[in-house]
């Protein structure tokens, strides 16, 4: 046993014990933790570039800044990163795709074209590997939503596309469902929206409503693809105007039975996602989360160990949540090493699921009984307690290196195979 073990193994076992005395079981904790699987987002490997055969701007109102050297420029280069990643993250987690990702083989093949053999590369991959896969309609980076509108554009033959290629990527992920033995969750997010004050508020959400159940329209088993919805308060160039917005999609999701999505960079700045989930879970069957990070605006920062990520983990946790809860991340920083943003990110969002797995259950009781003053004490002495030390014995013990020593591994591929991407 290395020096490093050594020190983990004498850590863990204070923390054992210290945990056992407050009533909590840290195994117990270690196996919860190993059953909840993360979606990792594809787009954090390329800046949301996609493989079609098109260059384009990105538009929807999405913005990447940094310009670290190395980026996946192939479907083989991805995956290559990808795996680097999911080496260095504890669990089995899933890959969460964007159409746009599709294997074109160099043919133009638009949007309302692709089909499950555009993404057999990936099922095969995620296959031998023994993971999931999400899907996403892509309703961007394209001539036809140039304006901003798209499944809520006033002229039919546009929204007419976007439907088809909506329609398209169920059954794709249907398709991955099939595959892969355990549902696709396909998450439909829209650009719609307008910079100025729109005069009619109502149409645009008509027309999508409409669009929405057209796109439904065919039934498919829950068992291979759930179908979720993105809402948005804003975004760049539609600052006025969000056609999906909160109360759109959370009235949508509860009438017919979708997944909610929701994105932590989705509303005010000041609003958290984590108080919304006992609420929205009473009326909606699932959720989709997306788990991201903003910076005074939808900035998409990688996820950080904040207050905001512990209330979500923590809500979860305490109410039994995470079986009707989906975790995908959505961040993308082009400015530091793509493969550490991937695992800083989802290393975090599993230590914040840790440390609600690890709270001690005096916390609820002294709510129960009244002891508001209790309640805050304990739970500021829970921030100290040596969840660390757990979640470093969970890493060590499924083979995965703890503390910052997945930073060697990144910087060796950094090195190896990053540094010769060139051009
Ligand atoms: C945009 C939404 C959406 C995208 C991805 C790329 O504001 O958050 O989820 O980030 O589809
Ligand atoms: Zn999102």
């Amino acid at each position: 046993m290395s020096n490093a073990s050594r020190s983990i193994a004498t850590a863990y076992d204070a923390a054992r014990e210290r945990y056992a005395a407050l009533g909590v079981d840290t195994e117990a904790a270690m196996r919860a933790l190993a059953k909840i699987p993360i979606s990792l987002h594809c787009w954090q490997g390329d800046d949301v570039g996609g493989f079609e055969a098109r260059d384009g701007t990105l538009g929807g109102g999405l913005a990447v800044t940094g310009n670290h050297p190395g980026k996946a420029r192939t479907p083989d280069e991805l995956r290559a990163d990808l795996d680097t990643a999911f080496s260095l993250i504890p669990g089995t987690h899933r890959l969460n795709l964007h159409a746009f990702y599709g294997e074109f083989g160099g043919k133009r093949v638009d949007r309302d074209e692709i089909a499950p053999e555009h993404f057999s590369g990936w099922v095969d991959w995620a296959r031998e590997r023994g993971i999931g896969m999400d899907f996403n309609p892509t309703c961007f980076a394209h001539p036809m939503a140039a304006d901003g509108f798209t499944l809520s554009h006033p002229k039919k033959a546009v929204r007419r596309f976007w439907i088809d290629h909506c329609s398209a990527c169920r059954d794709i992920g249907a398709h991955f469902g099939k595959k892969l033995g355990t549902p696709a969750v396909t998450n439909l997010w829209i650009p719609d929206g307008s910079k100025d004050t729109p005069v009619d508020r109502l149409s645009p959400r008509e027309r999508l409503a409409d669009s929405l159940d057209r796109i439904f329209s065919k039934t498919i088993k829950p068992a291979l693809n759930l179908d979720a919805v993105e809402s948005k308060l804003f975004g760049i160039g539609s600052e006025s105007y969000v056609v999906g917005s909160h109360e759109f999609y959370l009235g949508y999701a509860a009438k017919h039975g979708k997944l909610l999505c929701l994105d932590a960079g989705h509303f005010h700045p000041t609003e958290g996602i984590a108080d919304k989930l006992s609420s929205v879970l009473m009326f909606v069957p699932e959720v989709l989360l997306h788990v991201s990070r903003g910076v005074r605006w939808d900035s998409d920062h990688v996820v950080v160990l904040d207050d905001a990520l512990q209330a979500i983990a923590a809500e979860l946790v305490r109410n039994k949540l995470l079986r009707r809860t989906h975790i995908g991340l959505d961040f993308f920083d082009a400015s530091i090493n793509r493969i550490a943003a991937w695992v800083i990110g989802t290393r975090n969002t599993l230590k914040a699921l840790l440390i609600a797995l690890l709270e001690p259950p005096a916390l609820r009781a002294a709510e129960k009984a009244g002891d508001l003053t209790a309640r805050l004490a304990l739970m500021e002495e829970a921030r100290a307690l040596p969840w660390a030390a757990v979640w470093d014995r969970y890493c060590e013990s499924r083979n995965m290196p703890p503390r910052e020593r997945w930073l060697d591994d990144v910087r060796r591929y950094e090195h190896d195979v990053l540094a010769r991407r060139v051009g």
